[in-house]
């Protein structure tokens, strides 16, 4: 049975959750149906803008802008996709270690809220990771005390349509030390896998199969421009999974991952890694050498979803410049 004190302790709990419920869904019916309605609809697509990014002392101010953007997500195709900053996925952001993060985000789609859930920080995200309304701002700070490569993401509701229109990307937060193997790396590279779904179809995003699983956005960059590297290098990747949906096992064909930071931290080393796994969100720090020339494919080691794009390719030359001709992608 319950004392008198318990019951007093469940009815506040009872209450806070309430309270912070009604918090949470704080969207008006109209704004809602609205909403709904922006959700399958295209929008005037808005040029790419670059991300402001302004370093003072250990607090780094960036400001980003939430927006729409047409995307060729493969050849000939083209998504209007929500953005941060108009590309899919939006900028690599970097700082270090014990930095604060002031981070502003400038909502340019008149239609519908978006918002910024920061992978990197602690904090508290029913005032940090809050919708801003279209046209407006709103300011957000946070310490990045976690050294790591970690994704972030828009995170309003519903989140798996905000992340499968495309609002995503990868912030890297550098060990104040550095890696152990920093003095061994030649070459670094950010890879963000994710998955395109039939266009602004939210059934298809929670039932459906991906229409297209790609690196950096798309199906073709990565092949037509392969990452480079010369005989001999040490090659560091940093990548990361954004989904919404599927993991990712991550493998570069023709090598084996020397060192691997799990999520990119560098206390969580592992070593002589054929493949990667990555949960939707997952991050890592992956580094390998390459000894031979020729073309290495770069997969996740699902193969349904290579022939649907995930697929780049790292060219190993002898100087490490790339001398033309078609790659050998898988
Ligand atoms: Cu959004």
């Amino acid at each position: 049975m319950l004392s008198f004190p318990n019951i007093y302790k469940y009815t506040l709990i009872l209450t806070i959750f309430t309270a912070a419920l009604s918090h949470c869904s704080s969207t008006s019916p109209i704004q809602q149906s609205q909403n709904e309605e922006a959700f399958s609809s295209t929008a005037p697509s808005q040029p790419p803008v670059d991300p402001v990014i302004r370093r003072d002392g250990q607090t780094v101010y960036i400001e980003m802008t939430s927006q729409v953007t047409d995307i060729e997500i493969s050849k000939g195709v083209i998504y209007n996709a929500w953005t941060f900053n108009g590309t899919s996925p939006g900028p690599v952001l970097r700082v270090k270690e014990g930095d604060t993060i002031v981070f502003t985000l400038k909502n340019k789609d008149m239609r519908m809220n978006h918002s910024m859930d920061m992978h990197a920080v602690h904090a508290s995200p029913s005032s940090k990771f809050i919708d801003v309304m279209p046209g407006e701002e709103g300011t957000f700070t946070y310490p990045a005390s976690n050294p790591g490569v970690f994704m972030y993401h828009c995170g309003s509701k519903p989140t798996l349509a905000h992340i499968a229109n495309g609002m995503y990307g990868m912030i890297i937060v550098e060990p104040k030390a550095g890696y152990p193997s920093d003095h061994l790396v030649d070459r670094s590279y950010t890879l963000v896998q994710s998955e395109w779904y039939k266009e602004h179809d939210y059934n298809s995003f929670v039932n459906g199969e991906p229409e297209y699983v790609v690196f950096n956005g798309n199906t073709y960059t990565l092949k037509e421009h392969p990452l480079l590297a010369k005989v001999g290098d040490t090659v560091r990747i940093y990548v990361s999974n954004a989904g919404p949906n599927e993991v990712s096992s991550f493998h570069v064909v023709g090598t084996i991952m020397d060192r691997v930071y799990k999520d990119g931290n560098p206390r969580n080393i592992e070593y002589g890694i054929q493949t990667v796994m990555l949960p939707a969100s997952g991050g890592a720090v992956v580094e390998f050498t390459v000894t031979e020339e020729g073309d290495y494919p770069i997969v996740t080691h699902q193969f349904k979803h290579v022939d649907k794009g995930a697929s780049a390719v790292l060219r190993v030359t002898k100087d490490g410049k790339n001398h033309g001709g078609k790659t050998m992608a898988h």
